[in-house]
């Protein structure tokens, strides 16, 4: 039995500003650009993903595509809708999402789709291990198999201010846990990305931690807010966003919310992580959004939108106490 309560964030409906408008938009501005003669042709703005001139949604999906899904698993996407999430505010536009993203192993600026060509997340395994009674790998056949996904639409929240509200496509944690049936003396999870560094060219020279690495306590990632997602806006994942396969934990910062995952390992100890490991200071394990704790290097008492600019205050739990403020009372 599910009931839908109200959130605080829940607005009507029609006080959401429809995904139309947005789109509109896109479509001005194509028709702007075909006005000048340009779209089409792609003249005066050179090869986009190399120059700075602004790409078109056009190029900016190409740039992020991964390789089309087998016949038998195209009918998954779009997933059945989880009506119980709603954002409270505009949708982001797809574009606006995809061209500003954070993935350190393939840039260090936002415009991550002009870096990600030579990244093939297909095909794709991860590993479940550690304090489990039955560890296994798992490929992406198995994961479309074995799990019922749905669209889940989230405001998300990073670190640095920005924020986008998108619909992920994807099955909770907490279910792919279960698979494994973790042992009592399991108390974390830690989280791993590949370790490409001939695809992803930031992992060949830095120093930093690699592979990037995230970790929960094991009760939030049984919370029925942790999403595996496999998909974004109705589609499998584009590269930028963390192909094939990412967390979402919506509470929290996004840097919790590790891309591209080759690894799920049950732990005893709280693991070490990649942004904790490099800036203990700025950067805790927990992470969890709340306006009243500045980051040493800047307030969070507010945060902006990707695409509009629109500022709103920032809700502690990213407006989700609902689900996840028990997990922090004593
Ligand atoms: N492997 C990996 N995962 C990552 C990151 C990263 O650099 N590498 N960046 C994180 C940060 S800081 C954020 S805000 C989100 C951004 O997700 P998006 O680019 O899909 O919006 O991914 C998170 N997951
Ligand atoms: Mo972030």
């Amino acid at each position: 039995m599910q009931f839908i309560i109200r959130k605080p964030w829940d607005v009507r409906e029609s006080r959401h500003t429809p995904r139309a408008i947005f789109d509109r938009r896109g479509q001005h501005r194509r028709e702007f650009l075909r006005t000048l003669g340009l779209a089409a042709s792609g003249v005066a703005f050179g090869s986009a993903l190399t120059g700075c001139s602004q790409p078109t949604e056009a190029e900016i999906a190409a740039a992020g595509r991964v390789a089309p899904l087998p016949s038998e698993f195209t009918g998954l996407y779009p997933a059945r809708k989880n009506e119980a999430f709603m954002y409270g505010r505009p949708e982001t536009i797809q574009s606006a999402a995809a061209q500003y993203a954070n993935f350190y192993e393939f840039a260090g600026s936002k415009d991550v789709y002009r870096h990600v060509d030579r990244f093939n997340p297909s095909p794709w395994s991860f590993e479940v291990d550690g304090l489990c009674a039955k560890p296994r790998k798992f490929d992406m056949d198995d994961v479309y198999r074995m799990f019922t996904l749905e669209e889940r639409a989230y405001r998300h929240r990073c670190v640095e201010t920005w924020a986008m509200c998108v619909p992920w496509t994807g099955f909770p944690l907490k279910t792919l846990l279960e698979q494994v049936e973790p042992t009592p003396a399991a108390k974390f999870v830690r989280f791993e990305t590949f370790l490409r560094p001939e695809e992803a060219s930031q992992q060949t020279y830095s120093s930093y931690p690699w592979p990037y690495t995230e970790g929960l306590t094991i009760k939030e990632a049984c919370n029925e807010l942790a999403l595996m997602a496999t998909g974004i806006f109705g589609e499998p994942l584009p590269k930028q966003h963390g192909a094939p396969l990412r967390l979402v934990v919506p509470w929290k910062y996004g840097f919790k919310g590790i891309k591209s995952i080759v690894r799920i390992t049950l732990t005893a100890e709280q693991p070490a992580t990649f942004w904790n490991t490099l800036a203990p200071y700025e950067y805790d394990f927990e992470a969890n959004v709340d306006p009243e704790v500045p980051h040493p290097r800047w307030s969070q008492a507010t945060e902006w939108m990707l695409g509009t600019y629109d500022r709103f205050e920032t809700q502690k739990f990213n407006g989700y106490g609902e689900y996840v403020a028990a997990l922090y009372t004593a």
